[in-house]
């Protein structure tokens, strides 16, 4: 039976660090020989998803492409790494659904790994690296995550990870022993 890819979906606020710690898995599964392709902003909402905006019925909008993108690169046996805020966790199921239900062929599920970037609200606050908290504060950016906008943290992900506590290193390798652990790498 083929290998099967699987997808490592990221939540957490902005300036949580999902891109970060996503950008230093990929580099680590590449070097271990491993197919991997990251979904984040810069190639997503500049792309495919450039006609949305912050809205919720956007952001719901939002995610379910990058799901069903997602699940297509894990469907041709790639590791897909996602790092999208995908603040609401009715999105989030569907992502996850979506890949459960992937069984043409009476192929098996393709795995879903839900990894909540953890960090208080405080830390990302005093973070900012774009401004964006500032701006928002000051009402000029309106539906900001974790400001005027919600920010549903997950009950029960595969992993969380506290960014404020360990290292990008620590982080990667949290996840990598996790993969290895459950045997999907
Ligand atoms: C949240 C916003 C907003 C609003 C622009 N709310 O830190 P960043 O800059 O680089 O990451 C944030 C990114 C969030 O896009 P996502 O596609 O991940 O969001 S979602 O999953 O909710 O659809 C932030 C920037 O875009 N940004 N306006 N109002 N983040």
């Amino acid at each position: 039976r083929r290998q099967r890819g699987f997808t490592i979906w990221f939540t957490g606020l902005s300036a949580s660090g999902k891109s970060t710690v996503a950008t230093a898995l990929e580099q680590h599964l590449l070097h271990t020989g491993l197919a991997a392709y990251r979904l984040d902003g810069d190639n997503v909402r500049f792309g495919l998803n450039k006609d949305l905006g912050f809205s919720e019925k956007d952001r719901n909008e939002n995610i379910r492409r990058i799901a069903e993108v997602a699940k297509l690169f894990a469907d041709s046996s790639t590791i897909a790494l996602t790092s999208f805020i995908s603040p609401y966790r009715a999105d989030r199921q569907i992502a996850r659904d979506l890949h459960a239900n992937a069984t043409q062929g009476g192929d098996d599920p393709l795995p879903f790994i839900e990894v909540f970037v953890d960090i208080p609200l405080a830390e990302a606050e005093k973070r900012d690296p774009k401004g964006l908290y500032k701006k928002a504060r000051a009402g000029e950016i309106k539906d900001f995550t974790g400001i005027s906008a919600p920010y549903e943290a997950p009950e029960s992900p595969e992993i969380t990870i506290r960014t404020d506590q360990l290292s990008v290193e620590e982080c990667v390798q949290t996840i990598s022993n996790y993969l290895a652990e459950k045997g999907l790498i």
